[in-house]
């Protein structure tokens, strides 16, 4: 049964990954600053050089927690040889002021370190999304998740530092690039437990292109554009080369006869399209063509009224397990008036295949039976992109077994080593020392408990 215990403390930690280091044995610093990972493991150096005939006390906040010969519990433990104080599956809770008091057998006091224990979440896979801005520039965002993040860039592996950039200092979580910036741009977050980077290629920006059928008489056709790409707009099939033409923006003139092409607008006599480049959100509104023949009578008019839209980018896909082995997928993506939806192994995600909110929301909740290929797509009037992600099955009712399962055995064989030593002796110090365990334990199980809620969540 302790085997069975020891298998799965191993598979716990496994699963649980970071383990940080802290040495509190640096002379001259009163309370030395450590950091601990959430749901892993620190390390604490404390002084090595105690003798066997020593006694020692570990407190928390003022609260014994190891004492003498009693040096491990369910979480804490202490190796008298290395002097290496280990928390194990650490929860928000564990944070504080640890000190640990050293008495020679005459009761002299010996040493007494302190350390302060703060807790940060580790850092995530950072997701890196792109977006071209009007004139070619673009911005290139970073997100992690985890506690006390700092963010640094590198492009081609130089680091990209403040002189490199249009925007905002190199520490951001996003950053501006110049339009002719290209090659393999790098994210690294880090904090005080763990880091982690994630690259994307950057190419050129040259915008979306966008075509609008602005022929009808009598009405106002909608028209959009992309912001930093063009749109073409079909005004009139009529025109001659005889013909002269009035475009108007708000009803004030652009373009005019001859003069058909300055530095954003042009017009195309033979194909009758108005061009408009470089699309910043100032262009939105209303555009009309007048078109007079040669005895100046009008052959046509059209209007349209022009909406700017940033484009899609692509993108981002995360997943999360529930409790109950149900998955969370969410989608984000940038740009204007974006319109989601979802499709499993090619076929659509309708209602009747999600347990919570329609097919069109940003994230759907799954069955824990689904697997396969997810796909999001994104659209708005201007462009469209889609993202894939694989589902497994959520593991999540692992680790809360196997924790659950962990304390049982563990109460178990504390239960069974506490009959064994009442056996022996009814009565000696030792017992009034594992009773105040037992309270320990009660404590401690409140901790454990804490921090199965948490992997059920994750
Ligand atoms: C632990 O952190 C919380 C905030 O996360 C804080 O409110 C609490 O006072 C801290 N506990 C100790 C003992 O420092
Ligand atoms: C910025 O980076 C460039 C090349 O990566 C380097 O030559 C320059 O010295 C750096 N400037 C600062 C202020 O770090
Ligand atoms: C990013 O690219 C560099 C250079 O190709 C590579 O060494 C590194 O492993 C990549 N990092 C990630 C997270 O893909
Ligand atoms: C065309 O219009 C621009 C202003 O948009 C003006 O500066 C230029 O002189 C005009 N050219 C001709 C040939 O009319
Ligand atoms: C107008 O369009 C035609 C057909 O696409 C093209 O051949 C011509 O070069 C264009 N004219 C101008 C001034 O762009
Ligand atoms: C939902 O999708 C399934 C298979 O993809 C299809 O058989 C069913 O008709 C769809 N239902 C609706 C309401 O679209
Ligand atoms: C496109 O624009 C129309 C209004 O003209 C709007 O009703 C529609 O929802 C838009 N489509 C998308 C995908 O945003
Ligand atoms: C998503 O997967 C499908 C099927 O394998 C593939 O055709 C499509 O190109 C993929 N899309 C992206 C954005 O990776
Ligand atoms: C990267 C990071 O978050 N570093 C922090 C580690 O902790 C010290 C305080 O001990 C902070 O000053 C750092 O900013």
């Amino acid at each position: 049964m302790l085997n069975m215990g020891a298998v799965l403390l191993l598979l716990i930690g496994v699963a649980d990954g970071v383990t940080t280091f802290c040495d509190a044995t640096q002379p001259h610093i009163t309370t030395t600053q450590c950091f601990g990972s959430l749901g892993g493991t620190v390390e604490v150096q404390l002084p090595a050089q105690i003798s066997q005939d020593d006694a020692f006390r570990l407190r928390k906040n003022g609260v014994t927690i190891l004492l003498d010969r009693y040096q491990t519990n369910i979480r804490y433990s202490f190796n008298v040889r290395t002097g290496i104080f280990t928390i194990k599956d650490i929860d928000r809770t564990d944070n504080g002021t640890y000190s640990m008091e050293v008495h020679n057998i005459y009761g002299t006091a010996l040493a007494n370190t302190k350390c302060y224990l703060t807790i940060q979440a580790p850092v995530s896979s950072p997701l890196l999304s792109r977006e071209c801005l009007s004139r070619g520039q673009q911005r290139v965002s970073c997100s992690a998740g985890g506690g006390g993040l700092h963010y640094s860039w590198s492009l081609d592996g130089l680091p990209l530092n403040d002189t490199r950039l249009l925007s905002g200092p190199g520490s951001a979580s996003d950053v501006t690039l110049e339009p002719w910036r290209t090659g393999l741009l790098t994210c690294s977050v880090r904090n005080n437990v763990s880091n982690a980077a994630a690259n994307i290629t950057l190419s050129v920006c040259d915008g979306v292109m966008t075509f609008c059928d602005a022929t009808q008489p009598h009405i106002t056709t909608q028209c959009f554009g992309s912001l930093g790409g063009t749109v073409e707009v079909q005004l009139s099939t009529k025109t001659s080369q005889n013909d002269y033409f009035r475009l108007r923006k708000n009803r004030v003139r652009i373009l005019l006869d001859r003069n058909q092409t300055n530095i954003q607008y042009s017009f195309n006599v033979s194909t009758g399209i108005f061009t408009i480049k470089d699309i910043d959100r100032t262009d939105n509104g209303e555009y009309s063509m007048e078109v007079h023949n040669a005895a100046g009578v009008q052959v046509a008019f059209t209007k349209c009224y022009l909406t700017i839209e940033a484009p899609v980018s692509s993108p981002l896909l995360s997943r999360e397990c529930l409790s109950r082995g149900q998955q969370r997928v969410s989608c984000s993506a940038g740009g204007g008036g974006l319109h989601y939806s979802w499709s499993l192994d090619g076929l659509p995600l309708n209602d009747t295949r999600l347990p919570s909110g329609p097919g069109s929301a940003s994230d759907v909740t799954l069955e824990p039976w689904r697997t396969g290929l997810l796909t999001c797509s994104v659209r708005n009037n201007v462009s469209h992109a889609a993202a894939n992600i694989t589902l497994p099955v959520c593991d999540g009712l692992i680790p809360f077994i196997a924790r659950s399962l962990t304390v049982v055995v563990l109460l178990l064989a504390a239960l069974g080593v506490y009959w064994a030593l009442k056996k022996k002796k009814t009565s000696s110090p030792r017992d009034i020392a594992l009773s105040s365990m037992a309270v320990d334990d009660g404590v401690l199980y409140g901790n454990v408990s804490g921090a199965t809620g948490r992997a059920g969540g994750e």
